[in-house]
């Protein structure tokens, strides 16, 4: 069943996709992409996604890129027994896809940001930093409001909502230190979603990295963003 090939590297997105192919027990070769010397943009990478970014796979010879079509096409052409998906054409479905887009349109984008300027940034920038961590925290309260009514973001089932969004969601305390104690309803689903073992396998592709070592390269970018403020 498949002959997927993934591309990818352990980030906010590219976890997004192990964790759904694990979901699903399907087998797939894993390529990873090293973003930060820039493989991404190599042309060989582009005819899979011409985005330049990762994650992508590969098919039986079809290229999926953005995760949240890949998540998409899992669920359309693997999940037949509906463990990690709501079927198309129901109300559930719809809600599912309605949490996905919040994701793609909405948290990845704006905690991409937020990244961007509390991480990477050339320089430093209260406003940019205030601006996107903010609209992220923002994000999160409605995903706590959801939460705080409904078990998963589609309803009673874990669904690839949940996985888009769990992505995002690991990585804000270790990269942004929001805190999650701030959102309740949203911490009791992502420690319920941290424990799932096909999560855990999911996490460790395309290299397992513990919290500590994660936390650490992050605070290690904080501090340079941060030595860049006199200078601001
Ligand atoms: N909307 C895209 C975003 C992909 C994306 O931004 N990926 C990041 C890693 S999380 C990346 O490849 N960054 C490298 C770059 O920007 O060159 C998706 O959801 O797949």
């Amino acid at each position: 069943m498949g002959d997927i090939t993934l591309y990818t590297c352990s980030t906010p997105n590219g976890i997004k996709v192990s964790i759904a192919l694990e979901e699903l027990s399907l087998a797939y070769r894993v390529v990873p992409i090293d973003i930060s010397s820039g493989a991404q943009k190599e042309p060989s990478f582009l005819a899979i996604n011409p985005n330049g970014r990762i994650p992508a796979i590969t098919d039986f010879g079809l290229r999926v890129f953005e995760s949240g079509a890949i998540l998409q096409y899992l669920a359309e052409t693997y999940d037949r027994d509906r463990t990690i998906s709501y079927a198309p054409g129901t109300p559930e479905y719809w809600e599912q896809m309605s949490w996905l887009m919040f994701q793609m349109g909405g948290v990845g984008p704006m905690q991409g940001q937020a990244n961007h300027f509390r991480l990477f940034a050339g320089e430093y920038s209260a406003y940019g930093i205030q601006r996107y961590t903010a609209e992220t925290k923002r994000l999160y309260s409605v995903l706590n409001d959801r939460l705080t009514v409904s078990p998963y973001l589609a309803g009673p089932k874990y669904t690839i909502a949940d996985i888009a969004n769990f992505g995002w969601v690991r990585y804000a305390p270790l990269a942004l230190e929001i805190n999650l104690n701030e959102f309740p309803a949203l911490k009791r689903w992502h420690s319920v979603i941290l424990e799932r073992s096909a999560v855990q396998r999911g996490l460790a592709v395309p290299t397992p990295k513990s919290d500590a070592e994660i936390a650490e390269r992050y605070r290690g970018l904080r501090e340079k963003v941060d030595g860049l403020r006199s200078r601001a």
